[in-house]
This record gives C-alpha cells, structure tokens and sequence, in this order.
C-alpha cells in the first residue's frame, strides 16, 4: 500500500489535481464523468448527463473535504451535534455547492464557454423534499450553518422514498402526485451498505436475573427490519469543514424468506420484506397535526434506534467508555418526533451496554437538548397505549420506570397536587391512555427551547408550564433563523451582486454586516439599482408564473405574496377577504384609482385537510372571476402557485414587495418564510406573532405594516366569548365579502360550495379572521398608499435588509452551540493525500 504523505494547507483551495478548483481542473474533471461516470461524448450527451457530470465534479470536491472531516472527528475526539429530525427539507443541491465551494462563477464560465446551460443544469435537478415545511427547512437551514461554523455535526433522519408529494391543480382543487424524487438516481448520497443496524418491533419482555444478580428485562421481538446508512456530505460555505446527513433505508434483514420458497409460497416470501421496506417508504404529509398511525411511530422509532446505535458506535469506535457518551455527543430532537430517543437510549445503555440505570439515565438527561416547535394543540404528539405496548413493549416499561422515579420526585416538590402531578405524567390517564411524547422529552433532556421570544414565553405559560414551574432553568429562546447563502446568495445573485459592489461579501458569513447598506438607503442612484434589480426578479417570477400558470401578470404592478402551507391558523382565506374586498371596491367604482396588485399564493395542503384544500379551491376560483373580468382592467390579478417547494420559492421570495405574515397572534411559534422574504427586500404586513414580532423590532416599527389583535387580546376575547356573527353585521364591507363567497358568485352559481368555510367564519371562527378583518384591511390600504411613493417604498425595502442580520441561522446556531450543546468549532485543513488520490 503507498505510503500516505500528508501535506497540510491551510487555504480551502488544494493543490491535489484530482480536486483542483481551476477552470482546467473543473472541466477536465466535469469531461472525465461525462465519459467515465456517464459513458457519453459530449456529442450525445443528454441534459441528465451534464447534470450528472456537474454534480460529481462537485461532489469530488465535497468529498474530498469531508474525508479530512472525518480524519479529525477521529484524531481529534472533538465533540459532535447530533440532529435528529424526521424531516430535511433541502433543496436542491448542485447550485448551494457551488456556492459553498466558491466556484459558481467559475462553472459558469466554464459551461458558456462550451455551450452548456448551466440555468437549465440547475432546473433539471430534482430537490429531495424530505420535510413538510417549516420545521424540516430548518432542519437543512441548521446544517448548513453548523458545517459554516465548523462545528462537528451529523444529522440524522429518514431516506424516505417518496418525499413531500408534488402539487397539482386541477379545477381548482389540489390533487397530490407521487413525490418520485430518486427516478433519475441521486448523485449526491453514498450508500453504506455495510452500516447497518438491526432495528427490533413487537414481540413480548420478561424478566431475568443476570450474572450479577440484577434483575433485568430481556426483548423479544416478533420482527426485525434493518437500518441502511445514505449519507450526503454537506458542505459549509468557504470552508473545509463537510459535515454529513446520515439518512436511512428500511430492508427486510433477511431479503428472502427460503423456507417460504420452498413451499411454493413466493409471495408470502416477498412479504416480510415489503412490510420492512414500507416503513422508510414515505413522509407523512401532514404539518402540524398527528396521525395516529402505527407507521408513523415505526418511522420514528425506526429512524432514532439506528441513530442511536450509530453514534455508540462511533464513540466507542474511539476508544471511550459509554459514561462519558455525552461529553463526546450533543443530542437535538427537533421536536416530539424523534423523542423515543429517551427511552431507546436508556434501553440500549441498560440491556444492551450493560449499564446501571442510574449512571444510563445520568448520561441520557445530559445528552438530549428539546426543541419545541409548535403550540397548537393537534400537533402534541401522544400515542395510544395499546398500540405503544404492541409495537415497542420495552420500551413501555422503561417509559413507566422513568414515570414513577420522576412522579417520585415531583411529589416531594408538591406533595399532595394531584392535578399537577396527573398533569405531568409522561401517561394521560383521562380515557384512553396515551403515552406523551412531549412529556417525555422534557424529562429527558437537560435544555428546552422555544423557537421565537413569544413562543418560548407562551410555553412557558401555557402546554409547558407545569414543566416550567418544576426545572426553569432548563427553558431557554432560541430564535429562528435561515441561511443566507440558500436564500440570499443562491436565490437572489441580482441583490448578492448589488450588496457586494457597495459592502463586500462578508455579510455572507457575518450577516450582521448588512448593517452598513443603512447608510445606501438615502442614496439615489443605490436605489435606482436596488428597484431594476426588483424589477428583474419580478419579471423572471412573471415568465414563471405565466409558463406554470397560463397567467399573466404585471411586472410593474405590486407582488403581493403569500407562501406557506395552507392552514386555517395561517389564515390565506384572510387574505382572500382582501381580495375580495378590493374587487368589490372596483365593482361599485370601475373608474377607481387602484393602485395595480398581484396577489400570489402558494402551498400544500395535508391530504386530509377538507378545509385547507377548500381554501385552495376558494383562491383559484376568485382568481378565475377577478382575471376575467373586463371591469377589473388588470388592477388586481390573483395567482396559485402550484406546487410550491424549496427551488420555486427561490425564485418567489426574491420578486416580492409585500410579504403576507397573517396568522392568529400566538399560533405560530415563528415562521422562517417570513425573514427571507424580508432579507430579499420585501416588506411585511403581519401580525404580532412568532418571529415578526422580533422582525419588527429589528427593522423598526416604521418599516413594517403591523395589525391585529395581540396574543393576549385573543386569548382574552376568547375566554370572555367571541361572537364572530356581530362583528359580520356590524362591518358592511366584510358583510359584502363574505356574502359574495356564499352566494355562490365564485362558484358558479353553487352556493354550498364554500358553505364549510362560510359557516365555520360565522359561528366559529377559531383563529378570529373576523376580529381582524378591518385591521388588515385598513393596513393594507396604507401598504399601497406607501407603495405608491416608490422612493419611499424602496428605503424601507433596503432597510428591512439592512436590519435582518439577527435571522441568519448562523446566529441562531451559534446560541445552540454556546448556551445548549457546549460545542466549539474545529477547522479542518486540506490535506492532500498524495499517491492516494492522484
Ligand atoms: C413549525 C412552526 O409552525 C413554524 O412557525 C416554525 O418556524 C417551524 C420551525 O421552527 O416549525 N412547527 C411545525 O410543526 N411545523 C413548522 O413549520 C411544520
């Protein structure tokens, strides 16, 4: 075997060919895949071929620093974060790598050059939409800024097959298409077939006494599914340091039955390894609310075991014992999903390790950092007892065994409150029982966190409190925040190349330096630059919009957007209301001086969601009577985005003016669109909640358009009895609107269509889109006042942008690794690695 020299250099750039990062360097490497990877001459190559070299080019490049990467987590014995999130919501990645490695100016060179089109490379990539939205973006955004801080990190997660499904319209309505993200093959992920890991389901317990004469629990399970590592290298920007995601597979452990065979049974053979291989087969495309299904609680467990038996691995693989696993690890659970962590743990430590409970449970509790994400009550996951106990029996007892020491302990705290302590049990004991999942990773974990100031004070005071009251030291803030290298840098290159001309690039890594375009905002000629860029982004949105849509819309006119999942606490029909309104304004006025808008929505709903696809039917069928009708004269257009994910709101948040932040006061815990909306110079209209309440703070209360009820007016005018139907009579214009709806003036004629949500606005009215019908609209009406003084408008735009350093992931990444996880960083340096790789 060659003698391994090592050469160290401390640039990012390395003088090993192989990975070279010239222009001769890349295209040689970029011709070498499309013969050796692909097998074609540029003759015959298709766009998946070039596609396909690009990536690999890349990719080397990637590899090549994760491999030095990997040569100090062992060298070093540095201190790891491991993510564990049932959802990753990345994006594609060819054009984020290129970013990271610096290069995206080079390959395009380099493709025009030849005559590649390397936009179209790009738009051919098909993005692994393993995430729902928010909470998964998140997740991805996190990764990116921990391998930028060079922080060592491995997320963990689900290779599922079928991803977010794919949006279609029809008529109208949504219809959901089978997400087939890995049909043309994923250069991005190596497979590891040899990291495996058996994961056990079902099946009984009984007790035994070991050697030592302790008494011990012993698992036996009626199916076993194996584990399969997917990694992707995930790069940070301008780094070395190439973290990984670890997904993975579900196989059958033996892939065919021969005893089943042999019988002539073929397909009861084939079973057991459909069965197995159905559990990483699709994401649960739900947000926000539980599914009690058996699958999903196999996805979860599925996905924490191999986890956890990986990162034992890797620690004992260095040579420590088990008692110190959490000074080697920090632990996130990004949510309640991934929580059965607590007890797998204490499991694999206990029975499998050999552990005392005490020293076991001592290393869990200071492994595990919690991160809530939502208040909403349909979200808070529990599960049925029964089918707990069916499917991880274990699991159940060590789940009652952490239950009775922690009640133990509550009761010397609060000795005789009953209501407390009922209150706090990881077992609801009201009906049926359920085992909870948030309960259990309070107690699990060493810190709790919300995601926004007000979110983390309303679980303070609300689903979390008893949790509050007993451990305060343990909640903490922590802000969210998204990456600006995605979302400024590779969405927005116009903006990126503007910001740069004036303040350089370090605003990329530090974004708090965006600060200094504040003094650009009074400047004239900055401004005019700053509106063509606008104006670019606007009319690439329109080509867009028109291709998926068959809509035209106005470049000129102001885009006016709202992107999210479609949710009732979101509130997309408030918007509606709006719509309606101002079409009802030109209808009694045709000759009403209007200012021109473009109101775009985009979104999923959860397949079983009636009302959030009610919503999507409404919206279309108002756009199809506002955009045909002559009288409007193109003062109001209204689109649906189909199928919004991460690669088309890379091209929506950069062509917004006004960004629509409307939800209920205290329902949504943050919100992560709402920042790249504003870091790509939109304004906000919004209400006091999640993180515009910290945006506002930021960007000044007189650049952003507030409304709404507050947090605490809604939970006050609720428990003094809200009565939506008097607000309905008194408001005329509201009155109007709502009764165009339920006429069926939108719906052909049929006035029931919208029954459901007419009816539920009037006698229900849950997240009070009535109580803030006239704020909003009053709001709105001072948006297009502003909007009209385009100067003006234009200030405040770079404002906004100036002001949004605070919701760099980065920042938000580095409070986890301070305050939570007590990691630092490590730099990585390049090694070539010689007659190895030459
Ligand atoms: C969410 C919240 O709704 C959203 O406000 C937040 O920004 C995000 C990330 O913290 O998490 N919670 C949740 O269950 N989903 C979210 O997007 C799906």
């Amino acid at each position: 075997m060659a003698q391994r020299k090592s050469k160290k250099t401390n640039s990012n750039k390395t003088d090993c060919s192989r990975t070279g990062m010239t222009l001769i360097d890349l295209n040689r490497c970029f011709n070498e895949h499309l013969f050796y990877t692909q097998g074609r001459l540029p003759l015959s190559a298709t766009l998946n071929d070039h596609y396909m070299a690009a990536a690999y080019t890349v990719r080397d490049r990637l590899l090549h620093r994760w491999v030095c990467t990997v040569r100090d987590f062992i060298r070093e014995g540095v201190k790891v974060v491991g993510y564990l999130s049932a959802e990753f919501l990345l994006g594609p990645h060819l054009g984020n790598n290129m970013i990271n490695l610096d290069i995206f100016d080079e390959v395009r060179e380099a493709s025009e050059n030849v005559g590649r089109n390397l936009d179209a490379m790009l738009d051919h990539e098909e993005e692994p939409g393993l995430g729902n939205g928010g909470l998964g973006r998140l997740a991805a955004c996190y990764l990116d800024s921990l391998a930028t801080l060079e922080i060592p990190a491995i997320g963990y997660g689900i290779r599922y097959e079928f991803g977010i499904f794919d949006q279609e319209i029809r008529d109208g309505w949504q219809v959901e298409k089978t997400d087939k993200w890995l049909r043309l093959g994923n250069p991005w992920e190596i497979p590891r077939p040899e990291v495996t890991y058996e994961v056990k389901f079902g099946g009984h317990t009984a007790g035994y006494c070991d050697d030592g004469g302790c008494y011990r629990s012993r698992w036996t399970p009626d199916r076993v599914v194996r584990g399969i590592a997917y990694d992707t290298p995930i790069l940070g920007y301008k780094v070395n340091t190439c973290n990984m995601l670890r997904l993975w597979k579900a196989e059958a452990v033996e892939s065919f039955d021969f005893a089943s065979f042999n019988v002539g049974n073929y397909y009861g053979a084939v079973h057991e390894k459909v069965y197995s291989e159905n559990i990483s087969k699709v994401l649960y495309p739900n947000d926000e609310q539980i599914q009690g299904k058996q699958l999903r609680l196999e996805q979860q467990y599925f996905f924490v075991s191999c986890s956890l038996q990986d990162m034992i691995r890797l620690h004992l693989a260095i040579g420590k014992s088990l008692e110190y696993f959490h000074e080697e690890f920090a632990i996130q659970l990004n949510d309640t999903h991934p929580s059965v962590a607590v007890a797998e743990l204490m499991r694999l430590l206990v029975d499998e390790h050999h552990m005392d409970w005490d020293t076991a449970w001592h290393v869990t509790r200071n492994v595990f950092g919690y991160t809530n994400h939502t208040l909403l009550p349909e979200a808070l996951e529990r599960w049925p007892l029964r089918l707990f106990a069916n499917l991880l029996p274990r699991h159940l007892e060590i789940i009652f065994e952490i239950n009775r020491r922690f009640l133990d302990e509550v009761r010397v705290i609060y000795p005789d409150d009953e209501a407390r302590i009922a209150r706090l049990s990881l077992i609801d004991e009201q009906g049926e029982r359920y085992v909870r999942m948030a309960n259990l990773a309070c107690v699990g974990s060493r810190a709790i966190n919300g995601v926004a100031k007000l979110h983390t004070e309303l679980l303070k005071t609300t689903v979390l409190k008893d949790f509050y009251e007993l451990w305060p030291e343990k909640f903490s803030n922590k802000t969210n925040g998204v990456t600006p290298r995605r979302w400024m840098v590779l969405s927005n290159p116009g903006l990126t190349r503007l910001i740069r001309s004036r303040i350089g690039g370090g605003w990329i890594k530090k974004l708090d330096r965006l600060k200094r375009l504040e003094s650009y905002a009074g400047d004239d000629a900055f401004r005019r630059e700053w509106q063509a860029v606008k104006t670019g982004n606007k009319q690439a949105l329109a080509a867009l919009i028109l291709e998926r849509t068959g809509i035209s819309v106005n470049p000129d006119s102001m885009f006016d957007i709202q992107v999210k999942r479609i949710h009732e606490y979101k509130r997309q029909h408030l918007n509606v209301l709006h719509v309606v309104t101002l079409y009802n304004r030109l209808r009694r006025n045709p000759g009403l001086d209007m200012l021109p808008r473009t109101v775009i929505f985009g979104g999923k709903a959860a397949p079983s969601y009636y009302m959030a696809k009610l919503i999507i039917k409404l919206i279309n069928s108002v756009a199809d009577v506002v955009n045909h009708d002559p009288a409007v004269r193109n003062r109001l257009k209204v689109v649906f985005f189909p199928d919004f994910n991460v690669k088309s709101a890379q091209k929506i948040y950069p062509a917004a003016d006004l960004s629509e932040q409307i939800s209920t006061a205290g329902k949504e815990a943050s919100g992560t669109g709402n920042m790249k909306f504003s870091m790509n110079g939109a304004l906000t209209i919004g209400t006091l909640d999640g993180a515009n309440v910290e945006i506002r703070e930021e960007v000044g209360a007189d650049n952003f358009f507030l409304f709404g009820l507050t947090a605490e007016e809604v939970a006050r005018i609720k428990s003094e009895g809200y009565d939506p139907r008097s607000i309905y009579l008194s408001n005329p214009d509201l009155r109007e609107a709502i009764d165009l709806i339920g006429s069926g003036f939108f719906s052909r004629g049929d006035p029931d269509l919208f029954k459901p949500l007419v009816d539920s606005l009037l006698y229900q009215d849950e997240y009070m889109l009535l109580a803030d019908y006239q704020s909003y609209v009053d709001c709105q009406d001072r948006v297009s006042e502003a909007y009209r003084d385009r100067d003006r408008w234009t200030r405040m735009a770079i404002l906004n942008v100036a002001r949004m350093g605070k919701f760099s992931s980065d920042r938000a990444i580095r409070e986890y690794c301070r305050e939570i996880w007590r990691v630092s960083p490590n730099t990585v340096e390049m090694e070539d690695f010689g007659d190895l790789v030459r």
